[in-house]
């Protein structure tokens, strides 16, 4: 039997609290589990997603000085290592992140105002949620062109490193390439794919999405750069993807689904994109190749998934 799927926007109402891991509970080793403080303010923060419904604005959170001060450390450092690292479309779109959405190194910006911005580009939204959701969840939602995000930042006390999305990973890694329509479409055939497929295509378009959107390297002018939003939120990991110690290898959905993965430490492999065009026939020649006894279509107009 199929697995049920949101087939309207409401439906997506009840995935951001549905979290895994680290919703309102910390693991030992997370940097901020023994600050009751910093415990405090996530569960604060989170109510948000907790409440959030389809068509609410989000809430603004004011930030407190530390957290802004975190966001400035990473934003500075990040920043300064783009041009010579990230892909074309992240270069073109941050500018217009600083103009019309107030990007800068001294306050952590609004989840409203930037899920404005990308409507108006490309027809993505953005919605709150406490933590990570189960990959279908989370894959199902980009059929929609919605993104899940966290407000939280990451402890303080280390401000390069975090086991978990936040703002930083969110607004600096993702959010740019949300705004670049074939990026977009990418990822939203991802999304298609995921809708009631099995438990085992979930897992291989998992892998996929972590091999593109999370640490995908592109191709540009003869030179390899990287598009993933775990790369693009990384000091560490961006200078090493790109230098010669890992393996790349061709972006091949077939091959590329089935390779193991670290979560926790520096990807030995890499695969490379030749376009987000190549890579989305890619994923929709893939799909057409799962077995799932329907297909499904995006109807813009109602916001609905039409199932064939
Ligand atoms: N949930 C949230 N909230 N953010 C993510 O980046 C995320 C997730 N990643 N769930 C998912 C899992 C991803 O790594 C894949 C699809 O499993
Ligand atoms: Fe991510």
């Amino acid at each position: 039997s199929v697995p049920w799927f949101p087939r309207k926007l409401t439906d997506l109402d009840t995935f951001a609290e549905k979290v895994m891991e680290m919703g309102e509970e910390l693991s030992s080793d997370h940097p901020g589990a023994h600050d009751p403080v910093y415990r405090a303010r996530r569960s604060e923060i989170t109510r948000i997603a907790k409440t959030y419904r389809t068509g609410q604005a989000v809430p603004e959170i004011e930030y407190t000085d530390e957290e802004n001060e975190t966001w400035g450390k990473v934003f500075r450092g990040l920043t300064a290592m783009y041009p010579t690292h990230a892909c074309r479309e992240h270069q073109y779109v941050l500018p217009l992140l600083v103009q019309n959405c107030g990007y800068n190194d001294k306050k952590i910006p609004q989840i409203e105002q930037i899920s404005r911005f990308l409507k108006d580009c490309t027809g993505f939204t953005i919605r709150p949620v406490m933590g990570l959701l189960s990959s279908r969840d989370f894959l199902n939602s980009f059929a929609f062109r919605i993104f899940y995000s966290t407000q939280y930042i990451r402890h303080s006390s280390k401000p390069f490193y975090t086991p978990e999305p936040d703002v930083c990973h969110e607004l600096l890694g993702h959010v740019p390439l949300f705004a670049d329509p074939d990026f977009a479409d990418f990822s939203q055939e991802i999304g298609l794919a995921s809708l009631g497929a099995s438990d085992e295509d979930i897992s291989k378009l998992a892998t996929i999405f972590w091999f593109t959107v999370e640490f995908g390297l592109c191709r540009q002018d003869g030179e390899v750069r990287a598009f993933g939003a775990g790369l693009l939120s990384s000091f560490g990991e961006l200078e090493y993807a790109l230098s010669d110690k890992p393996e790349l290898r061709p972006f091949e959905p077939p091959k590329t689904a089935l390779q193991k993965y670290p979560i926790t430490e520096f990807q030995p492999v890499y695969f490379v994109a030749e376009s987000f065009k190549d890579a989305q026939e890619k994923v929709r020649d893939f799909a057409a190749n799962m077995n799932r006894p329907f297909s499904v279509r995006y109807n813009a107009l109602t916001q609905s998934i039409e199932v064939l």
